[in-house]
């Protein structure tokens, strides 16, 4: 943890304690890291005997349904939830690099001048629109950002009663899923160590890991059968990619949501560095995901598509047929993995 961010501890503790009625939101297609912090953090304001809702710009996917035991998630729809955020004095938000992710929310926050509070580790430029901003590119997950500053709102004589077991279910969700399971290169010795404090604190790993992880449906399996069939291998093996058509889709009658996973399988072959997901999301859009093993960077290849996302995790939407995009992304993918190679940083 930075000085940096030690200094600002006290500012948004001071801005959290004031507030009572509190939006908590994520990125649209919420992922285990948004979804945990926000479930964490739910309960420990409740605890703090504040009002507060979640507020999503979409919905859940199935595996992270087991943290919403004692939490309604709601989708954000300015008709039915605009009366209630103009009463709040606070929007926390998490795991948010880019402002447009909050979509209509995000529209509306800023038209009712509501004060923003970021909890995130992406990189981009700060405050990137938001008010207030706790922003640490080191956190392996925005979960660690949350957990720090529980720990340092709470007295630890006090830990038991604030890290309740919905509190810790959802932190160990976001560190466990923002870290393929401590197997990513994110993974460092800050993320084992928040784990075994939140076993002590009486979390069960295994049963997070099968909520998440042993949940999935045939579909699913069936989807994954025929991506894998198409993946291909470029730049002497290190490069991986593969595309999802609405064909598989629908013949596997699984849904896009169930596609979380799918790059890790492909990681796993040898040599790879960089693994190319190409979904074909409409007739004239596809949406591409990177995973990098670490050597080689895609976050600036992610922008340069009009996507963000970090170094080593990215993701875009291309707006062009799958053949097409296919073509154009793959070879684009190939030249910076071609440059990087070339000048050195990457053998
Ligand atoms: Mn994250």
């Amino acid at each position: 943890m930075n000085t940096q961010l030690d200094r600002k501890w006290d500012v948004i503790h001071g801005i959290i304690s004031e507030a009572q009625q509190i939006v908590l939101t994520t990125h649209v297609n919420p992922d285990g890291d948004g979804v945990g912090s926000q479930v964490a953090f739910y309960h420990y304001l409740l605890g703090q005997q504040k009002e507060c809702r979640i507020l999503n710009p979409s919905s859940l996917s199935h595996e992270y349904e087991f943290l919403s035991e004692n939490v309604k998630f709601e989708i954000y729809d300015s008709l039915i939830h605009s009366s209630w955020v103009m009463n709040a004095d606070l929007a926390i938000i998490f795991d948010v690099g880019d402002y447009s992710r909050l979509n209509q929310l995000g529209k509306d926050l800023k038209l009712m001048n509501t004060p923003t509070l970021s909890f995130d580790h992406h990189p981009h430029p700060i405050p990137n629109g938001f008010t207030y901003f706790i922003h640490d590119i080191s956190a392996s997950a925005t979960g660690v950002l949350v957990y720090n500053y529980l720990k340092y709102a709470m007295p630890s004589s006090e830990y038991n009663k604030v890290f309740t077991r919905d509190v810790v279910k959802g932190l160990y969700t976001a560190l466990m899923t923002d870290t393929g399971s401590f197997r990513f290169n994110n993974t460092n010795a800050e993320a084992h160590k928040m784990a075994g404090e939140l076993i002590a604190l009486g979390v069960n790993p295994y049963e997070i890991y099968q909520n998440v992880y042993e949940s999935g449906s045939i579909k699913r399996i069936r989807l994954l059968a025929s991506a894998l069939a198409t993946v291909q291998l470029d730049c002497n093996g290190k490069l991986a990619w593969f595309v999802i058509t609405k064909k598989m889709v629908k013949s596997s009658h699984a849904t896009y949501d169930e596609i979380s996973g799918f790059s890790d399988y492909v990681r796993t072959i040898h040599g790879v560095e960089v693994v190319l997901m190409i979904n074909e999301v409409g007739s004239n859009q596809c949406r591409v995901n990177y995973r990098s093993k670490g050597k080689v960077r895609i976050g600036d290849l992610a922008r340069e598509l009009g996507g963000g996302g970090h170094d080593f995790a990215a993701g875009a939407t291309v707006e062009l047929p799958l053949d097409q995009a296919v073509e154009y992304v793959v070879s684009k993918t190939v030249r910076v993995i071609k440059s990087q190679i070339s000048n050195g940083s990457l053998k």
